[in-house]
């Protein structure tokens, strides 16, 4: 279904890099052709809607040529391929995007004025493909655009979530969730395939059949159809697909005789649950039907994508293609544990459906498959319960036992008999499940080595009780669970290393985390499995597009713009940090950045800022381990110092100051969403308060997403990256502040600790306790030894009393009370970081206040960047983890 039909012309394909097109003439005529012939809008009223996807429309024909010269040459050619599984893809808009890669900015411009419309505000009619949720949705959207731009042979799979995750809106009450309408006037950038689908099975049953092959029949069949998306690289004709599985049910499935009977609902009943699988990303887990749901996302991702891999497989080979070759032309990477199912899927269909010995299978498939975790906490170690997932998919179930058994026979002949039961808790895939007689008999453990062992896995559950489960603490009351045996389930992040060739953190010190704690059995068994692949951000999008004043500047004094593809070059910036006219030039794109990010707030907030005052940014998904918490607690705090201060003496104290929040919380993550209330709150209060002025502002950006990221990140001078040591994985958005000349104000976590090695010390104000203390930290706090900070007190007592409002605030700050425990007692240690934290704040203020040195702190932020494009971190997974070489188009 792959292949298109050719006419003579086009085997003259053009040379590479095909001479730009900037024939504004032609540009007009495509656009007015869309115009004319999309039954969306008449010629007569042309809005700058309907402008907006006359546009896009035409931009994608462009995309759309070099997609089609793209795979054709990777079908003739035949190389390895990488396909990126990842249930989050957060792509943001694509126009100026598309247009930027295409080097066709200008000649858009300049088309779109001949119909009196303005590229920018064109650009902007375009809503957000927000189908993520946070860094790991985002990140997959980076390296998409940098396996196309350095041609690489690659698709992307995901899903086509109808609402994607939400639309926040901030009222009184604090967050609301409101359905996300991002498909409902079309998606110009999508291409429906509806040639590409594949039928994927729930429930039924499993049977041997006479030849001793497993047959999985009966159940529920949905269809999974493509939309797929074209992919442009930069100054490269490579234009790749990130392919979206939408789900549907073949019409032969409606059941006409009901609806014909009046029984209209009935009759589309398969309809209607094949598509509530796409209708949103992470759907609410608490009840069994969501987690159902859940599962049958992660197997639709899954199982699809495995199919259409082996279509392509088998189409690009011939009829002549060996099994044993397929890891030679497939490497699967699993972003996260949410595509884990990929694992027992291939296995299913190498030996099910194509015939293979599951000796053979299960080589095929451990060589394919490759695992990056993006986290410590509790939600990457997703376990799934056992008898759920045996209703849904029999056979995978029998496939992961197997797995299991054979894991456990390994584990035998391996490790020392003293470890083996400590071990076999540890790492085995079924967990609260008896192990099999065989294993059984050679633990011939005695009482007290099973008690220890008993305590160990109590305390690790302990740890684990994530903030998604609150509600369901408060549902079982805690006696009820200690009687209950543990339910049996799936840990899929321990399948995970078990089959696949590598596992990967996201950072240096995270992945030295992963092999330390996460998963420090599984490194002494297999240390050559792991590895480190630091995160990147694409400079196009980040940089280049996203900050056109201060790239204009880049250019100007680097003599060229080959940065935007080789980064090194950012490093040249150094030696003219000091120099009096690239200060000049910097300040002045900063500040042109600074006054359209005033009138975006203005717009979206209705606050009025100074682009005077500093502008201090934090950006991210709401979370008590990334401590939005200890920084509205700072603010507070200054406030209070402010306020108590004669007011002639507040200026040489505090420089004026926006501090800026932005964020979703999870719709069931209460103790997020009272942290979002409360900056609210102070805002409400502090930007009213006529004494203070513009010495303080509190701003919280409603809704953030990839395009208000566009307007915030380049108008930065301080971004705040103050997770719980060892809790923040990696960060990006660090990296992209750092990019854009902005300050980092951070703790010793994630990629914060390779950021501070690439600017200086000198130019990152780090701040709080390190990974390695943490233990300890929390053991003393446990231990009653901790004595907080009168400072932090002050902070605490001032929300008390009621100066920012009447809202109960108390189960948040009990949250800092107490003894520790996840989500209690200041597990997150924000008492221990507060006096450190001020201070560090102290200095920022003193630091701004020689703006010399201030820009030069900057320049050597972006100077300081080179390494954390994402073309470095592809490469060097092309490199080590998938094995597969840049392959341009002629
Ligand atoms: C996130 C981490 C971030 C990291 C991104 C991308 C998840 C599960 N993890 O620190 O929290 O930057 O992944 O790797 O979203």
């Amino acid at each position: 279904s792959e292949s298109r039909p050719k006419s003579s012309n086009d085997k003259e394909v053009p040379a590479a890099p095909e001479p730009v097109s900037e024939d504004v003439l032609a540009i007009a005529s495509s656009i007015k052709y869309h115009a004319d012939f999309t039954p969306l809008f008449s010629p007569l009223k042309f809005e700058i809607k309907h402008a907006y996807v006359a546009t896009a429309q035409s931009v994608r024909d462009a995309l759309v040529q070099r997609w089609n010269a793209t795979y054709e040459h990777f079908q003739k050619t035949n190389p390895k391929q990488v396909y990126y599984l990842s249930m989050e893809f957060l792509q943001g808009r694509a126009l100026l995007n598309a247009i930027g890669n295409l080097e066709l900015t200008n000649s858009y411009g300049e088309a779109l004025r001949n119909f009196g419309y303005d590229l920018e505000a064109v650009a902007e009619q375009e809503p957000d493909a927000a189908l993520g949720n946070g860094g790991l949705g985002r990140l997959a959207s980076c390296f998409l655009d940098s396996l196309a731009t350095l041609n690489y042979p690659a698709w992307g799979y995901g899903l086509r979530y109808k609402y994607g995750l939400f639309h926040q809106v901030i009222t009184e009450e604090g967050q609301q969730e409101v359905a996300e309408s991002w498909l409902e006037l079309g998606n110009p950038w999508e291409i429906p395939r509806h040639d590409v689908s594949y039928p994927v099975q729930f429930f039924g049953e499993v049977y041997e059949g006479e030849d001793g092959k497993k047959q999985w029949v009966g159940g529920e069949v949905i269809h999974a159809v493509a939309y797929d998306v074209p992919i442009p690289g930069y100054k490269t004709r490579n234009t790749i697909s990130l392919r979206l599985w939408s789900t549907t049910v073949p019409a032969q499935d409606f059941d006409l005789a009901s609806f014909n009977a009046g029984k209209h609902a009935e009759a589309a009943k398969a309809q209607a649950s094949a598509e509530k699988i796409c209708d949103v990303l992470y759907p609410g887990d608490g009840t069994p039907e969501g987690k159902l749901l859940r599962l049958k996302q992660q197997y639709t991702l899954c199982s699809a994508s495995i199919q259409d891999m082996i279509f392509h497989f088998k189409l690009r080979s011939g009829s002549d293609y060996s099994w044993s070759d397929f890891p030679s032309k497939v490497a699967i990477q699993m972003n996260d544990t949410h595509p884990t199912l990929s694992v027992p899927e291939l296995l299913r269909i190498l030996v099910d459906v194509e015939g293979l010995s599951w000796e053979e299978a299960w080589k095929i498939t451990q060589k394919t498959v490759a695992y990056t975790n993006h986290t410590v906490l509790p939600e990457a170690l997703e376990k799934w319960p056992l008898d759920l997932m045996e209703k849904l998919l029999p056979r995978h179930i029998e496939i992961i036992k197997r797995i299991d058994e054979e894991f456990l026979q390994s584990l035998v002949s391996t490790v020392n008999k003293e470890d083996l039961e400590k071990t076999i808790a540890n790492t085995r895939i079924l967990d609260n499940v008896e192990l099999p007689e065989a294993i059984k008999s050679i633990l011939t453990v005695d009482v007290d080595d099973k008690e220890a062992t008993e305590e160990l896995e109590v305390t690790e559950e302990a740890d684990l009780t994530g903030q998604e489960k609150e509600e369901e603490t408060v549902v079982k009351p805690q006696e009820e669970e200690a009687v209950v045996k543990p339910p049996a389930v799936v840990r899929m992040a321990n399948l995970c290393v078990i089959a696949g060739h590598k596992v990967n953190g996201v950072a240096a010190i995270h992945s030295e985390i992963v092999k330390d704690e996460v998963f420090n059995d599984f490194y002494k068994m297999w240390p050559e499995k792991f590895q480190n692949k630091t995160n990147g951000v694409t400079p196009r999008r980040w940089l280049r597009f996203a900050n056109p004043e201060l790239s204009k500047v880049i250019t100007k004094w680097l003599g060229s713009e080959d940065w935007v593809l080789d980064t090194e070059q950012l490093s040249g910036l150094r030696k003219f940090a000091e120099d009096e006219e690239l200060q000049r030039d910097w300040v002045q794109a900063k500040r042109a950045s600074k006054v359209k990010l005033a009138a975006f707030i203005k717009e979206k907030t209705g606050a009025v800022i100074s682009p005077d005052a500093l502008f201090d940014i934090q950006v991210k998904r709401i979370h008590e381990y990334k401590r939005q918490l200890l920084n509205i607690l700072g603010v507070v705090y200054r406030y209070k110092k402010l306020k108590e201060l004669p007011a002639a003496e507040r200026e040489a104290k505090y420089v004026p100051r926006v501090s800026m929040f932005g964020g979703k919380a999870f719709a069931t993550y209460w103790q997020a969403k009272r942290i979002v209330k409360l900056i609210n709150d102070v805002g409400a209060t502090v930007n009213n308060d006529p004494e203070i002025g513009d010495l303080l502002k509190v701003v919280f950006v409603p809704d953030y997403n990839v395009s208000v990221a566009e307007v915030l990140i380049p108008a930065s001078e301080l971004s705040e990256h103050i997770s719980t040591a060892g809790l923040e994985a990696s960060g990006t958005s660090n990296m992209k502040f750092s990019f854009n000349g902005c300050v980092l104000i951070g703790t010793l976590d994630g990629a914060n600790v390779e950021i501070r090695e690439e600017v200086g010390e000198d130019n990152f104000f780090l701040f709080g306790a390190f990974a390695h203390e943490i233990a300890n930290l929390r053991k003393e706090r446990t231990e009653g030894k901790f004595v907080p900070d009168p400072r932090f007190e002050e902070a605490k007592d001032f929300i008390k009393s009621g100066a920012f409002g009447s809202y109960d605030y108390t189960p948040l700050l009990a949250s800092l009370e107490g003894n520790t425990g996840f989500g209690q007692g200041d597990f997150f240690l924000v008492g221990q970081d507060f006096p450190s934290y001020i201070e560090a704040q102290d200095e920022v203020d003193e630091a701004y206040k020689d703006q010399k040195k201030w820009t030069k702190m900057s320049i050597l932020n972006t100077a300081g960047s080179p390494k954390f494009s994402s073309d470095r971190t592809i490469h060097e997974y092309a490199r080590d983890i998938w094995g597969i070489k840049s392959l341009p188009v002629p």
